[in-house]
């Protein structure tokens, strides 16, 4: 059987919405017209309780799908929910649809639908010419739980057939932040393939000696560097177990790099409006994502926010999608401004407050939009507990 692996469609992504819905579509349509089953492992919508205008595009994508001749079928399921259709379109929820046990999340709602068959916590098997695959699968859940939910759901591989452990949650080995994110040889053994949700750049690795794939976004979401490679699907062969990345196309993203070592403030400026000048051209009419990553060492006395970055991004929005980010760069003065903490022109502000704004100032030079409450994630990086607890605190409320 040839599966499609596509996932993270972050459908109602609120500043990249369009590109969601289009690329979802496009990599949905393109994987449906190459394989026999497609798995979802996670974060079809962005969020646990969507708008109904985003519910209704999870309806249209889902609804076009199921209206296929499609010639597997999914012939048992075993768990707590119920089957509702037999079109072999599987998938689980990941962290974004997390809600409270036993509420409903959307990805539940597209099952209640028929449009889709539900593996969370459950294990689905699909049939084409004789051949069987099992999906099992574990709905996304907090780190600190996965194990626990791993001991309770207790997924096996079933004799006789294709095994597929579909799950969603950072992995240790590609995430280094927390030891409550799993390990790759804590996943249950005797599967043939191992799947994964949750990480936006596509990864291929291996599991007690099988292959692990996760197929990354198909949408933007965190401009990081490692995103400027193709997004789309893998599509596995169960017979040969050979995998291929599959391509889809996307609004273009680039990458612009500039060190700030040495320069002036106006030099860097100059240098950031031509790279942005050659990637307009270049992009010949697309509105491409531009990142523009500043790092170095600012001289004493420099400042960046000397620069309105803000504005600077704003008078291209036409043309482009620019982010700035400065978090690269360090000022020879950092030291001066910590000196300046202890003077009295700080004296009426408390430490904290001090704190909040420096953090506001500085999301607004780098103009990034933190989906969060500012204040919440400046409380715990200033908490106590460790860096490893931190670190895992502030990426949960990111991720
Ligand atoms: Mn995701």
């Amino acid at each position: 059987m040839k599966i499609a692996i596509v996932s993270d469609f972050h459908i109602g992504f609120e500043k990249f919405a369009e590109d969601a819905y289009n690329q979802a579509q496009a990599a949905l349509l393109k994987a449906a017209d190459m394989a026999d089953m497609l798995l979802i492992p996670g974060d079809i919508f962005d969020n646990r309780a969507p708008k109904p205008e985003v519910l209704a595009q999870g309806i249209n994508l889902f609804r076009d799908l199921s209206k296929r001749e499609w010639k597997a079928k999914v012939v048992d399921y075993t768990g707590a929910k119920q089957l509702y259709s037999h079109i072999p379109v599987v998938a689980i929820s990941g962290t974004h649809e997390r809600r409270a046990q036993g509420a409903e999340n959307p990805v539940d709602l597209l099952n209640l639908a028929g449009l889709l068959v539900d593996a969370d916590d459950s294990t689905v098997v699909i049939e084409k010419d004789g051949e069987r695959v099992s999906v099992s699968g574990l709905g996304g859940v907090s780190e600190e739980l996965v194990r626990s939910a791993l001991r309770s759901v207790n997924p096996q591989p079933i004799a006789g057939m294709f095994n597929i452990f579909v799950f969603h949650q950072s992995i240790y080995e590609f995430l280094p932040f927390s030891s409550d994110f799993l390990h790759l040889d804590e996943l249950p053994n005797g599967f043939d393939l191992y799947v994964c949700g949750h990480i936006h750049n596509r990864i291929e690795g291996s599991v007690h000696g099988k292959p692990f794939l996760i197929p990354g976004s198909t949408v933007l979401t965190q401009l990081k560097d490692e995103e400027t490679e193709a997004k789309g699907f893998y599509l596995f062969d169960t017979k040969s177990t050979k995998y291929e990345f599959v391509s889809i196309s996307t609004r273009p993203f680039k990458v612009i790099n500039i060190k700030v070592t040495g320069k002036k403030n106006e030099d860097i400026v100059y240098e950031l409006e031509r790279k942005l000048d050659s990637v307009r051209v270049e992009a010949g009419g697309t509105k491409p994502i531009v990142k523009v990553s500043l790092d170095g060492t600012l001289s004493r006395g420099q400042k960046l926010s000397d620069i309105n970055l803000a504005e600077l991004a704003k008078k291209h929005e036409n043309e482009m999608f620019v982010e700035i980010s400065r978090s690269g760069v360090s000022e020879e003065d950092a030291l001066v401004s910590i000196e300046e903490l202890r003077k009295k022109e700080y004296e009426n502000m408390s430490i904290k407050d001090y704190g909040i704004s420096l953090l506001l100032e500085s999301l607004k030079q780098s103009n990034y939009n933190l989906k969060v409450n500012p204040v919440e994630m400046f409380e715990i990086l200033s908490s106590d507990g460790g860096k490893e607890k931190i670190l895992k605190q502030a990426s949960e409320l990111l991720l």
